[in-house]
């Protein structure tokens, strides 16, 4: 991986789908940009949205975070720093293994094998610069453990979330990232909704290496204090960013 969580305390969630602030200098301040969404994302507009926050603050670390491989391709891996690819702990089989392993039996086909594949972009990339690629892709991947705890989130209705975690399960599932799944992330999703310090306070007690992010309806300063102070290393905001501008500066913790 290529990013250096250590100093990043504040990402901002652009939503590929959506429209972008007029001023994106809103954006000063955050330390990272995770270009991702649950609904009509494509490879076309988040290119697009890459290459607009790109243009306005090129030293700022931008991720990939998509949610098929067909939002995939050679341009994107090229424009970001990293993929972050989700793993969804408490989602159904595909999205916690399934199409994990359809993304890198894709990556690791030879050649012949991947023209006329179901994710050509990928195909093409190997095809037109050899195995090194494969290596050179899997470098820039991450993985992130997640659990979603809004049931009312797209995000939780595309992963097939069915229930939410117990504060006491989130620790747990915490402690499985940084011992046995070993992600550099694990991520705490409320996306669309406060979800409070309970689950990161839980969580933060077994994380030395892994990097602890809590998204989800965070859309003052006060949330996100309450939210660092309980000990994420990171918050995400996404909603606020789209939705309220000035408000979201609110969010970006003074240095
Ligand atoms: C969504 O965690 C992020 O994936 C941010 O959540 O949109 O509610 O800020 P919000």
């Amino acid at each position: 991986m290529t990013i250096d969580w250590d100093p990043i305390t504040h990402v901002t969630k652009v939503d590929p789908a959506k429209e972008l602030p007029s001023d994106l200098e809103v954006l000063e301040g955050t330390d990272l940009i995770l270009v991702g969404g649950s609904d009509g994302v494509t490879e076309t507009n988040t290119l697009e949205a890459i290459r607009a926050i790109d243009e306005h603050l090129p030293s700022v670390p931008v991720c990939q975070e998509p949610n098929g491989s067909s939002h995939v391709s050679r341009e994107t891996i090229d424009a970001v720093d990293a993929l972050a690819v989700p793993a969804v702990y408490n989602g159904d089989r595909d999205h916690f293994v399934g199409k994990h392993v359809d993304l890198f039996t894709e990556i690791g086909r030879k050649p012949e094998k991947t023209v006329g594949s179901s994710v050509p972009v990928v195909g093409d990339l190997i095809a037109s610069k050899g195995v090194d690629v494969v290596s050179e892709l899997a470098a820039k991947l991450f993985g992130e453990g997640y659990v979603v705890q809004n049931l009312e989130s797209a995000a939780a209705d595309r992963a097939g979330v069915e229930s939410t975690w117990t504060p006491d399960q989130v620790a747990g599932t915490a402690l499985a990232t940084e011992t046995f799944y070993r992600f550099p992330i694990f991520y705490v999703e409320y996306s669309g909704t406060y979800g409070g310090p309970a689950d990161v306070e839980a969580a933060s007690r077994y994380l030395e290496e892994t990097t602890l992010l809590y998204g989800g309806g965070i859309d003052s300063a006060k949330k996100a204090t309450e939210i660092l102070e309980a000990g994420a290393d990171a918050i995400v905001v996404g909603d606020c960013f789209h939705d309220d501008p000035e408000t979201f500066r609110e969010t970006i913790p003074s240095r």
